[in-house]
């Protein structure tokens, strides 16, 4: 386990967890939070044959009530553009950290909080999450990335209709508009559930989890013939390696696959 100043790393089996842990602000995202979650991502990526990364927050009260208002309030135009370019730089390094990155949402997941929460490949929560993007309360707009993420994931119009009011959004209305893909009953353990989720991906072909993720995330943007292309090399490039071969004769073979991640 490293213990940076408001984050917590640990692996559990093939999976690193982090932890936003600065319970007296909900866990809000200050600059020094998201230093320690910087270099947390950083070290998590050196993990030996690391499978999934989690990320959630502590308690069960939130999981990121935001960016800190707080630090916000006092900020200058150039001292605010710095904070959001922090920010979006984190949340791309979990667009395109290597493994899969599941969000464990407990909670509160308002503003960067969402936003957090949409950077990763999956979106798990509890049956008391709330997610939102109330920045117009505060009277300014979303800046780590949510008029972007939202609208990709939900659609255009309701990501207009969810930012224009900054309305709350129920664990329930999440799942129901596709901004998660779980909501776990009450009293289950969003942690539990996300390193479950991380031991099944475990289990399957790691060069091929990352190179499919890759596959999305790089081209997700792109127009269809180019992304096409780029499936195409990444599949090519699954064939150059040994989890190739395993996988294919352990299914030839009708035996379980052995897979090296190589
Ligand atoms: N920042 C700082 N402190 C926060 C916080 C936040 N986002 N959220 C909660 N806290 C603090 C509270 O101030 C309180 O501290 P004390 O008074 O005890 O010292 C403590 O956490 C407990 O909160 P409450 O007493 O309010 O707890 P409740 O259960 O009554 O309410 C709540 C929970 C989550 C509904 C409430 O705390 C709340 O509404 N929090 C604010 C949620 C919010 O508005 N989040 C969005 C923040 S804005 C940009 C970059 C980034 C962004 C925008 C622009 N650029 C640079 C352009 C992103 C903006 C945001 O995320």
């Amino acid at each position: 386990m490293t213990d940076f100043e408001n984050v917590t790393l640990e692996l559990r089996g093939h999976a690193a967890v982090i932890t936003i842990n600065r319970p007296k602000a909900l866990n809000a995202l200050n600059s020094a939070t998201l230093d320690d979650l910087a270099e947390a991502l950083v070290e998590a990526s050196t993990f030996e044959d690391l499978r999934a990364l989690i990320i959630t927050g502590s308690g069960d009260k939130a999981f990121v009530a935001g960016a800190d208002i707080s630090e916000m309030a006092e900020m200058s135009c150039i001292e605010a553009e710095d904070f959001a370019l922090q920010g979006q730089e984190v949340l791309n390094g979990i667009e395109h950290f290597p493994a899969p990155v599941i969000a464990a949402v407990n909670g509160f997941a308002l503003g960067g909080g969402t936003e957090l929460a949409m950077a990763c490949d999956l979106i798990i929560c509890s049956s008391n999450a709330v997610f939102g993007q109330p920045e117009v309360k505060l009277g300014v707009i979303p800046g780590f990335g949510g008029t972007q993420r939202l609208a990709r994931l939900v659609g255009a119009m309701r990501a207009r209709e969810i930012i224009f009011t900054g309305r709350n959004v129920s664990a329930a209305e999440a799942a129901e508009i596709g901004l998660v893909i779980r909501v776990l009953p009450e009293g289950e353990s969003v942690l539990d559930a996300a390193i479950a989720m991380a031991g099944k991906i475990a289990r399957v072909g790691p060069v091929a989890v990352r190179l499919a993720k890759r596959a999305i995330n790089e081209n997700v943007d792109s127009a269809l013939p180019v992304a096409l292309a780029a499936e195409r090399t990444l599949f090519a490039l699954c064939m150059s390696t040994d989890d190739q071969t395993e996988g294919m004769d352990a299914f030839l073979n009708k035996r379980k696959a052995e897979f090296q991640g190589r």
